[in-house]
This record gives structure tokens, sequence and C-alpha cells, in this order.
């Protein structure tokens, strides 16, 4: 298609959408051909676009003999634009349909590699390795369509939410010269004649920027080098951080549990269709808090040890559908940065905590050391070297106030929200162990 057809077609092309909510007699409409069949001289197609189906109906006769011919040559997800009369229809699905003047096949696809379900909501029989080999083609899926018109709701309402709150956005650095988590788990790059790192996270970035901007919040890309191979672990992420000066753990705490009810709230709103078509009932989370203490009793999980995948599912059930705050970790548990509790560099528990939901960690944080010598005595401490971290520990030597924060990963929490088993089902293009293509 030539620039002006093509700008003619932009121009005048509505959603199938659209057209049962219009009232307009005539219409193009372009899209994929999500199916097609013949029933005696009557030729349809069900044509999909991102906001929905339309039926397009050919009797003989009363189309052109071309139309009626290519009408049966379509093969699936074959991409055309059609032009033709809108007529009521009481079989036809939405109660309209389209009678083709004209069809131009945009791209003729070739037998698909993998299952596209008819039902719009429906499994396919494809694996999950093999779909996301052909991810571009499992994104013409309605379902997995639904999943990212979630995330986008998700990452829109995280925005929205700080944004009023007066909350300056950041965008932290991607490459790095030292580790931000402690030594391990990086992806080296060279960077020039030097050796960089992939960002673990903002962590050290969103500190400086809270202790001078007060307020920060930031979504980014981080890289785990971990050879996990879970369903809820990938090596790259999206984290939504937050780091505020003035505060300690409860406060940001707070912030956490209103900004995840805000986006669920968001959810429940804007995307009842999808959840609907994911079969979810999602509710607005309350907020149960516990100490590490308290919670990992409540699991008969070990004093001084994480939870395990089973424990923190326990944890979970017991509060079901509500966000479980576990706050004051054992330092021995908790990145070097994150501050002993109350100040006390003798005190075997931090100013750290997680928050659980739908049965996982989606995120973690706390307050941070803002003294540098402490910093210097908990960095030798985790086993590290104070020297790699010196501009970071220099930063906090001409007017740091003390300063708290966390991250909430998109993908976990786009898993839980939309009730999905793995997280590469939230994450456009993951990244594991084995995976860098597409
Ligand atoms: P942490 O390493 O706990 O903390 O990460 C925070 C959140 O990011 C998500 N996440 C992951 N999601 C999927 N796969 C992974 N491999 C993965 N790793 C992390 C999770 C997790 O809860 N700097 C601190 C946070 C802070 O203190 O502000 C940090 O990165 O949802």
């Amino acid at each position: 298609m030539k620039n002006p057809e093509l700008k003619k077609l932009n121009e005048n092309r509505i959603l199938a959408e659209d057209v049962f909510n219009g009232k307009e007699k005539y219409a193009e409409v372009s899209g994929w051909v999500h199916n097609s069949r013949e029933l005696g001289k009557i030729r349809f197609i069900i044509l999909r676009d991102f906001s929905g189906v339309i039926q397009i109906t050919a009797v003989k006769g009363k189309v052109t003999e071309e139309i009626f011919d290519l009408m049966n040559k379509l093969t699936r997800e074959s991409v055309v634009s059609v032009k033709g009369k809108v007529v009521d229809s009481k079989q036809a699905p939405g109660g309209k349909e389209i009678i083709p003047d004209e069809i131009i096949i945009l791209n003729s696809a070739e037998d698909l590699p993998i299952d596209i379900p008819f039902d719009p909501s429906g499994e396919t029989k494809t694996e999950l390795p093999k779909r996301l080999d052909y991810r571009f083609l499992d994104f013409h899926r309605r379902k997995i369509q639904t999943i990212f018109k979630i995330q986008t709701t998700i990452a829109t309402a995280f925005r929205e939410f700080f944004q009023n709150k007066n909350y300056i956005e950041m965008q932290p650095p991607c490459i790095i010269g030292s580790a931000s988590e402690g030594g391990t788990d990086l992806f080296e790059v060279k960077y020039f004649d030097k050796k960089a790192y992939l960002a673990q996270s903002p962590q050290l970035y969103k500190q400086m920027i809270a202790c001078s901007m007060e307020k920060t919040f930031m979504i980014t890309p981080v890289w785990r080098a971990e050879k996990h191979n879970t369903t809820r672990h990938i090596n790259e992420i999206r984290q939504m951080d937050i780091e505020v000066a003035f505060a300690g753990q409860f406060e940001v705490m707070k912030e956490l549990e209103e900004v995840v009810k805000f986006i669920a709230k968001n959810v429940i709103e804007k995307n009842k269709k999808e959840l609907e078509m994911l079969g979810v009932k999602l509710k607005i989370p309350k907020a149960v808090y516990l100490s590490y203490e308290e919670a990992i009793k409540k699991v008969n999980g070990k004093p001084g040890e994480d939870f395990t995948p089973e424990q923190e599912r326990k944890l979970c059930e017991k509060y079901e559908g509500d966000i479980v705050f576990v706050h004051s970790w054992p330092s021995s548990l908790k990145p070097f940065y994150i501050m002993p509790q109350n100040e006390n560099k003798n005190s075997d528990f931090s100013e750290g905590f997680d928050a659980l939901y739908g049965g996982m960690e989606i995120s973690s944080g706390g307050q941070r050391i803002h003294l540098p010598e402490l910093l210097i005595e908990r960095i030798k401490s985790k086993k590290l070297n104070p020297k790699n971290f010196k501009d970071y520990i220099d930063s906090f030597r001409y007017g740091a106030p003390p300063h708290a924060g966390w991250s909430l990963g998109l993908e976990r929490l786009t898993q839980v929200i939309c009730s999905l088993n793995n997280i590469k089902e939230a994450t456009m293009f993951p990244r594991d162990k084995d995976r860098l293509n597409p």
C-alpha cells in the first residue's frame, strides 16, 4: 500500500467497537482474519482489531464475484481492510455486520506455527516456551492482549498516584559502575576500557535524589543475573520504586498500601471486561501488618531464616486477597543499606520490610542508612568492600536526611492481579536463563 492510500486508510478506518456504538451506515474497518466460514451461498469472515470483532458477510450474487471468491481464500490472521455497508443482523455477534464492497489484503498470513484459539478466552494447545518463541503471534490473542491492557492500567495508576502527591519522576541510569544490591548476580558489560554492569536496581541513585528532592518515584528496568528457573523469577524486571526523605519503614509501607489499593481500584473500574475474560474476581485489598517475628511463627518457620515460597503462600492464605506487610526483619537477611533497628548498630533487627500479596513477595524496602560511618560498618559486615561504594558513602557526608523507600515488581504485581501461573505471562518479552529472543 502506497503512502497516500495508507494515509487515507488511517484517516477513514474505524474500530469494530465504534461500528457497534456508532450510527455509521457505511464503514471501513481493518484488522486480522480471526475466523472464516461458509454456509451454502453465504461466506463469513470474523475480523478482529484491538477493540473487538465484527462479522463481514457476503451472499453470492449480492457482492461481486471477486469478493465472494476472496472471502474463502483468506488465511487465519491475514491482515485486511474492508469497506462496506453496515447492517443490523440478529445472528451477527454484537448485532451488526458489514456487507463488503471492497476487501484489500494487506498481508497474507502463512500457516500458523502456534495455536490461536477461536474463543477469545479459550486455552491454547501450545505450551508456553513455544508461545514465547512466537510471542509476536501470541499477542494476536485477545486473552494475552487483556493482560497488557491491565498492565497499562497498573503502570498508569502508579504514575498518577505519585504525580498527584508531587513526587519527582526519576530516570535512573541502567549502566552502573558497581553493585547496588551486594556483590553477586550482575551482568557485566564492556564500557569503553572499563568494566561496568547492568543495574540491579536504582537503589543508590534514588537515595541521592530523595536526599535532595525529597520524594521520587520511577518505573525502570533492572537486571538480575540469577540462574533461577521458577514461575516468579525473570532476569529483566520492571521495578516501580519510590524513595522518601524524612521517613521510616512504616511511613513508606503506608504509601505502598495506598498505591496498591489505588491500582486495584483503577483495574476494577477500567478493566471490568478484561477481568471477566481472565475469570478474575479482584477486590481492593486490606493491609495486614506483622513483625517478622510474628509472621515467621505463624508459618512455623525458623527464626532468622527467610520465608520459603511455601511459607509465603501459607501466610497469604491466612489473609486471602489482602497485602501482608512483614516489617522489622533480621539485619542478616536484608541488604547492607538497610538501617539497623532504631539506628542501633548492635541490633539484630532492621528497619526493613517485605510485602506479600497473592502468595508471594511483591515488594521490599525499608529505612536506609544515611550515616556514613554506620554504612561503612554494615558494608564490611556483609563482606563487601567500602572502597567500591566510595561515591555512594560520600554522598551522605554533605547533608543527608533520614530516608526510606521500596520497590514493587511490575511483572509480579501483574501476575498476582491477573492470577497468572507464570510471571513470563505477565512480561511482554521475558528474559530468562535460556531466552534472549524475541
Ligand atoms: P528486591 O531485590 O527485593 O529489592 O526487589 C524488589 C522487587 O522487585 C521484584 N523482583 C523480581 N521480580 C521478578 N524476578 C526477579 N528476579 C525479581 N527480583 C526482584 C519483586 C521484588 O519484591 N532495592 C531493593 C528495593 C528497595 O529497598 O527499595 C530491591 O531491589 O517484586
